[in-house]
């Protein structure tokens, strides 16, 4: 598995660019917020940490995952990003719409980014349960949140 191997916080500090001139916007859902405050937390402090101002990072919630796609969109049509970032939290649960969000939300990302002028970076957690979220929202895995920020600062310099 992937993430035994890599934890999502480890990244080579000097491989990044400088951020101190991007804009970024964050979509986040508020299911499971106990996860996507952390992914949020984790996203917000690393942009810093490379130079974004606090006042250069918008960050716009939504009710659910599926409406992140909505909400990259949007800002995808506002001029002014570098690199737009969606964070959510789907947890599986008793009936199959967990695979209906899922695969939703991943062909809307992926569409988004064929079709728009800048890069929406996919911080979409999908697990079986909220142990395995835990793990990678600032647990054993580290932070999708921080890997999230190092990977929209690198495609806004793209
Ligand atoms: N949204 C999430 O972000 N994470 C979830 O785990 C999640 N589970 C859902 C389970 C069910 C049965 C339903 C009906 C919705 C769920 N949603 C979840 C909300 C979904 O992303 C969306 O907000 C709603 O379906 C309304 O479009």
């Amino acid at each position: 598995m992937a993430t035994a191997l890599h934890n999502l916080s480890d990244y080579d500090f000097n491989a990044v660019p400088d951020a101190s001139n991007m804009i970024f916007g964050i979509v986040v859902a508020e299911w499971n917020p106990e996860i996507t405050g952390t992914l949020l937390e984790g996203c917000v402090a690393t942009l810093e940490k490379h130079g974004a101002l606090t006042e250069n990072i918008h960050v716009k919630t939504v009710p659910g995952s599926f409406e992140l796609i909505y909400g990259a969109h949007q800002m995808t049509l506002n001029d002014g990003y570098d690199a737009v970032i969606v964070l959510g939290s789907v947890i599986r649960g008793e009936t199959p719409h967990f695979d209906y969000i899922c695969e939703g939300v991943t062909a809307g990302i992926a569409r988004l980014n064929a079709t728009s002028n800048i890069p929406v970076i996919y911080g979409l957690l999908t697990t079986n349960d909220l142990q395995q979220a835990k793990d990678r929202a600032g647990g054993k895995f580290g932070n999708k949140g921080d890997e999230c920020a190092v990977v929209a600062i690198k495609m806004a310099k793209f």
